[in-house]
């Protein structure tokens, strides 16, 4: 039954079918199937294959795109059930997809985890420019800014960041955590980012260990 409707999520993921994946999201809920489960068992792996199907040029940008929208539907139904938190946020964290890059399912996941962890998350989106983090890092309480990439042409756009964090003066003000698919640990350290993370569980661990620094 629920490697059914998690195969059953997974397939609709990759037809882009909408109504499905909600339908079927639903039923999973209702079924008492672990968001854990729904998400990576269901949602993200439809979305694995898509993008090996995309990388071998069996399917094409709009496919990946009606995908992507199914993947939100999904998500926004499994969102209210991290947020059940209720307590003093533990710190706050500034989120955002770096310029160039207009990839978000995965900082969504990040972030919605980091939610669900009683962390204060602002979004600042997608294809965000040095200035826009620096603007919300200037308003202070911010303890960390949280950078994604998806594409090797945008990592840069991290290291851009951290320089002007340098430049303004407030690199000492906030820990920086990079992460995104081409994202290594090697990379992080090479621009001075304080902690790489792998997934968004990871990210979340990461965060709890940064506030204690
Ligand atoms: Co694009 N795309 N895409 N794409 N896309 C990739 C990333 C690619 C790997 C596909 C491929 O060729 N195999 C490739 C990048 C190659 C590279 O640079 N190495 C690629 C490309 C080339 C492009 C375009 C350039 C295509 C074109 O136009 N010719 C273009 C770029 C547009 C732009 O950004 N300027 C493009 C466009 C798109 C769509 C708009 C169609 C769509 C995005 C829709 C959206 O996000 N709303 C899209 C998608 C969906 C993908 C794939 C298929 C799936 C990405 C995804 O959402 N994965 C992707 C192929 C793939 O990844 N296999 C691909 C699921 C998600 C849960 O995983 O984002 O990795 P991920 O997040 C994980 C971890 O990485 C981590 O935690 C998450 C969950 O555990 N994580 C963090 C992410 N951020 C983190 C931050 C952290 C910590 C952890 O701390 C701050």
């Amino acid at each position: 039954m629920k490697d059914k409707i998690l195969n059953d999520i997974k397939a609709a993921l990759m037809r882009g079918d909408r109504a499905g994946v909600t339908a079927l999201t639903k039923a999973a809920l209702d079924a008492g199937v672990s968001i854990p489960d729904i998400l990576n068992d269901g949602l993200i792996a439809g979305m694995d294959i898509i993008g090996g199907k995309f990388k071998n040029n069996e399917v094409f940008i709009p496919e990946v795109l009606i995908a992507a929208k199914a993947m939100h539907e999904g998500m926004a139904l499994i969102e209210p059930h991290f947020l059940k938190c209720g307590i003093k946020p533990m710190g706050k964290v500034v989120i955002g997809t770096v310029k160039g890059d207009l990839h978000d399912i995965g900082k969504n996941i990040v972030s919605m985890m980091l939610k669900g962890s009683c962390f204060e998350v602002e979004d600042c989106g997608i294809d965000v420019p040095t200035e826009k983090f620096i603007e919300a890092i200037r308003k202070g309480g911010v303890d960390i800014l949280a950078m994604s990439s998806l594409l090797t042409t945008s990592m840069n756009s991290m290291k851009d960041t951290i320089s002007a964090l340098k430049a303004a003066g407030l690199r000492d003000k906030v820990k920086v955590m990079v992460g995104g698919a081409p994202v290594t640990k090697e990379f992080a350290d090479s621009i001075e980012a304080d902690c790489y993370a792998k997934d968004a569980a990871i990210a979340v661990d990461k965060a709890k260990e940064l506030l204690k620094r």
